[in-house]
């Protein structure tokens, strides 16, 4: 009888054992999931450097394979590439930037292949006037939001993005986990989904909208969200203004040239990426600095004197994931120093500390 009980129990045991495993293997973690818990982790050990259109060109340089002026001047890739996606939603065979979407696919794959993170920014045409994210001169938010006489045509313009989102698959047929960075800097007037152009309701309606459509109706798990506003917020709530709310939301940012350009302060852009980690750690979130540069590097100590003393503050330290400089096109600007360039060697400078990461140091960080 008691053989009979001790039988019965096993058995018992290893259904459940097997149920369990079975659970683990169906509860694999989606592409955003993974991503989160990877720039969770690096809290407090190092801040990611990322560079836009990294591997795409530089100074003297188009489409050569391998090369990067990030490399050619600290000797490492950045850990971050950012991309542009503006031109998709109309079709267009390459970005506002001319980079060929199906050039910034493998460059994107390689990059993530090789470990490093992709982020994705989209300045998109009007489709109420066709021209650029910079024109302001027609109301363009409130016709395309749900309700409006152009949501349609939205939706057609995210089903582009989505169909190439989608498309970048990794060597084990996984998709490409990657930042979503939409809206941007929406706090500033400059672009048609800026302050002056749109309501705060409206905007917020806007980017709920995207990432609803992307995520439930495309399918979209690999995607991480980035808010990222400009500047000009002195307090959390200021800061929170155009906030689509923490269900939309997994890293939460700040664009920033102004406080750091020549004669800027530096203190004011310590203390508002200061709200924006405050906010990061009451909310379990990640928090970066999306976007900052001086414009053809004019500032020959920037990356030491400017960027690098916002990054040592303690605070800032040990919570921000990364940050990343604008792109290096010869023909327009360059926000990275190229060889030879003065400020070379404090962009080295910068980069050589312990605590700010390039693509080997995120690498050697996760084996
Ligand atoms: C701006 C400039 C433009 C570019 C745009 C989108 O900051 O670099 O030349 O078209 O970003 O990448």
């Amino acid at each position: 009888m008691k053989m009979c009980f001790n039988k019965i129990y096993c058995l018992f045991l290893m259904v459940v054992i097997t149920t369990v495993a079975c659970d683990d293997q169906s509860e694999e973690k989606t592409g955003r999931q993974e991503l989160i818990e990877r720039l969770q982790s690096i809290k407090g050990k190092g801040i990611l450097f990322g560079h836009q259109d990294d591997l795409a060109y530089g100074i003297n340089w188009k489409y050569v394979d391998g090369q990067s002026d990030v490399k050619r001047v600290a000797g490492d890739y950045p850990a971050l590439f950012g991309w542009e996606l503006g031109g998709l939603e109309r079709g267009d065979a390459c970005n506002l930037d001319s980079v060929p979407f199906d050039v910034m696919r493998s460059l994107a794959i390689k990059a993530s292949q090789n470990g490093g993170i992709n982020t994705f920014s989209w300045h998109p045409y009007s489709l109420i006037n066709g021209e650029n994210s910079w024109n302001t001169d027609t109301t363009v938010v409130k016709y395309i939001i749900p309700g409006g006489e152009y949501h349609n045509e939205f939706i057609r313009q995210l089903d582009k993005l989505a169909v190439f989102l989608n498309s970048f698959q990794m060597e084990d047929g996984k998709k490409m986990p990657f930042i979503f960075r939409p809206w941007h800097e929406m706090d500033g007037s400059w672009f048609w989904w800026g302050s002056k152009h749109c309501t705060s309701d409206e905007f917020k309606a806007l980017f709920r909208f995207t990432i609803d459509y992307l995520k439930n109706e495309k399918g979209m798990d690999q995607m991480a969200i980035a808010y990222s506003p400009d500047c000009s917020f002195n307090s959390l709530n200021e800061y929170l203004t155009w906030y689509p709310g923490d269900e939309y939301v997994d890293i939460v940012g700040m664009d920033n040239y102004y406080d750091l350009r020549v004669g800027g302060d530096v203190d004011a852009a310590i203390k508002k990426l200061q709200i924006v980690v405050g906010y990061t750690n009451q909310k379990g979130k990640i928090s970066a600095l999306t976007e900052s540069g001086i414009e053809n590097v004019a500032d020959t100590t920037w990356y030491t004197q400017k960027l690098g003393v916002v990054l040592k503050d303690s605070l800032v330290a040990a919570n921000l994931s990364y940050t990343m400089v604008w792109r290096n096109d010869p023909d327009v600007h360059f926000f990275f120093p190229y060889p030879g360039h003065p400020g070379a060697v404090y962009a080295k400078e910068f980069l050589d500390q312990d605590h700010i990461w390039l693509l080997n140091d995120l690498v050697e960080s996760e084996k």
